[in-house]
């Protein structure tokens, strides 16, 4: 964690922080120094992803981690760029982003942690939301068909698409070590506790 931030701000149990310990592992397993990495992350509870971890880091917009990732990628290519954010971040209002990003091919790695909902906002229905489920934007029942994101993003033509889970530490940590290997565009989409909301 960075000097001067001595307090998570995440509920107890949240899958954030074993994501947390699955990049810090893969980090120090591939030994990449801390000046030649560099974090990026969109708004949401996953946004403060970046505060958390040494090297540079940049809490960007709500869906905008990946244009802005790109762009360092671009300036910096000695740089490892991860970007990271939730799924209505990533899946919702930064789709666009992402489709265009595994397109391209650009060499970074984005990991979508998938609580299937808007938690920082306090739990409404996002794009993964399962049908039926309660929120506080659907209090009736969910009626609107998830996608799945992992076909979607093969689709845009990812040739490197994981499907992980946050409590699955080991795999989740070699599959960012491959993505962060794999030259071109990586997705990992982690599978992502949220005690607080998340309750299906
Ligand atoms: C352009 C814009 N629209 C809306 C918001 C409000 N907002 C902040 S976080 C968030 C959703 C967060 O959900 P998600 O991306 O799934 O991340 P999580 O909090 O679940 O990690 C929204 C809608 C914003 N910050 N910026
Ligand atoms: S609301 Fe959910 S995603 Fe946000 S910190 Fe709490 S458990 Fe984690």
């Amino acid at each position: 964690m960075r000097s001067g931030l001595n307090k998570f701000q995440r509920c107890p149990g949240c899958g954030n922080f074993m994501i947390h310990l699955a990049i810090k592992n893969a980090i120090k397993e591939l030994n990449i120094p801390k000046h030649k990495v560099m974090v990026v992350t969109g708004i949401g509870c996953s946004g403060k992803m970046s505060q958390y971890l040494d090297g540079y880091g940049a809490e960007s917009l709500h869906g905008r981690s990946v244009p802005f990732a790109t762009g360092i990628k671009l300036a910096n290519p000695d740089l490892t760029v991860i970007a990271y954010g939730g799924d209505g971040d990533g899946y919702g209002i930064g789709l666009g982003h992402l489709l265009h990003a595994a397109r391209r091919d650009t060499n970074i790695t984005y990991i979508v942690a998938d609580n299937e909902n808007y938690a920082l906002t306090t739990g409404q229905a996002s794009p993964t939301t399962p049908i039926d489920i309660p929120t506080k934007s659907t209090p009736a029942g969910n009626q609107i068909t998830p996608f799945n994101p992992i076909e979607l993003v093969k689709a845009a033509g990812c040739r490197n698409v994981v499907d992980a889970v946050d409590k699955d530490i080991k795999n989740l940590t070699q599959a960012i070590v491959s993505a962060i290997q794999h030259q071109g565009f990586s997705h990992i989409h982690v599978n992502q506790a949220c005690p607080t909301w998340r309750r299906w």
